[in-house]
């Protein structure tokens, strides 16, 4: 095995192998998403770990394929093709940068907006391939995705007994919707001589500020999400299912009775990892508060904002920071 020196990847953020943070996540709540008794899990899975497993979803498996296989000719072209496709900033191809202030990991990326016109001949041409080919592999696949979000989202309407059902669906079926989509790729990380024992940052620890997040990855593990408990543990990957998350948004319009999910991704030394990733988001002007139903008497725990105020907030910070403190109402006591 190739084993490389620090200054190689110097700079790139690290962590210590331990038994928590190694320790594979089996109790991680899988929900069958055909089955409508399933709500009140849903609802139980967002309250205890903000992150579930969606199984017997009704996204096709060659939509997954096509943009999957369109994917890894985009990662498998050489870097100078691929950085033709970028910077992202935020949106396009990104290389080991993350976001705008400083964030860095050993990850590349196609980062898009899904209501906005996106330059797929740029994708295309690097791959050979004509643009409509990329442009349907991914419409098709955000489609179906954001159809099964709004399904789980509506179930949870539906378990925390709110009506009407679509208060959250409704959000991303707005034409409106600002949401954002994102393929990861994780090339296998050498090992490093002065890291021995410790883990290469994929992508670094970090909450999302959507609705909604619903992510897809090969077999190939590193992602981890942050227990109340404060472990991490590792989340065996699925390539047949869907990890679903809390995003910031959803975590306010609870009044914080879900909590968004802090999760990372740590390097393979042996496998490339490739994810998508739809972050399902509502339109910029919308207002982001607590459902009054959910309040039962009580005070928002958030100061009012509009999901365009956040998110400028949000792309200001780094990946790590609790992004939500700065709308949190100071308590009285
Ligand atoms: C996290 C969730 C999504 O991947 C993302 C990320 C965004 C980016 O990569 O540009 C951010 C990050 C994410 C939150 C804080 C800011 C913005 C990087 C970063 C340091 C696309 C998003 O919407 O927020």
């Amino acid at each position: 095995m190739m084993v490389l020196t620090k200054p190689a990847i110097e700079h790139l953020p690290i962590v210590k192998n331990s038994c928590k943070a190694t320790s594979f996540f089996n109790d991680v709540p899988v929900i069958d998403l055909s089955k409508p008794e399933s709500k009140n899990l849903i609802v139980k899975a967002c309250e205890e770990f903000g992150f579930f497993k969606g199984i017997n979803h009704d996204v096709p498996m060659e939509v997954i394929s096509k943009l999957e296989s369109e994917a890894i000719k985009f990662f498998s072209s050489p870097l100078s093709e691929k950085l033709k496709a970028g910077p992202a900033d935020p949106f396009g191809y990104g290389n080991k940068k993350i976001g705008q202030n400083g964030d860095i990991g050993w990850v590349e990326y196609i980062l898009l907006s899904t209501n906005s016109e996106f330059n797929y001949h740029k994708f295309a041409s690097i791959i050979g391939v004509n643009p409509e080919t990329i442009r349907s592999a991914v419409n098709d696949y955000v489609s179906a995705v954001k159809k099964m979000s709004c399904e789980i989202l509506e179930m949870l309407a539906e378990g925390l007994k709110i009506h009407p059902k679509n208060v959250f669906s409704k959000l991303l079926m707005d034409e409106k919707s600002d949401s954002v989509f994102r393929l990861n790729h994780y090339p296998p990380c050498p090992e490093i001589e002065e890291f021995s024992g410790k883990n290469l940052i994929g992508f670094g620890e970090h909450t999302d500020p959507q609705i909604i997040s619903v992510l897809r990855s090969n077999n190939t593990s590193g992602l981890q999400i942050l227990l109340k408990n404060g472990h991490w543990i590792s989340v065996p990957p699925d390539p047949t299912s869907f990890f679903i998350s809390v995003g910031d948004s959803l975590q306010v319009m609870t009044n914080g009775r879900f909590k968004s999910v802090k999760h990372r991704v740590l390097t393979n030394r042996v496998k490339s990892r490739l994810s998508m990733i739809y972050f399902g988001g509502p339109p910029l002007t919308e207002k982001i508060a607590p459902l009054p139903s959910l309040m039962e008497g009580k005070y928002s725990l958030y100061k009012e904002f509009t999901w365009c105020e956040y998110k400028k907030s949000a792309y200001d910070t780094r990946l790590a920071e609790n992004r939500l403190i700065h709308f949190e109402k100071i308590s009285a006591s």
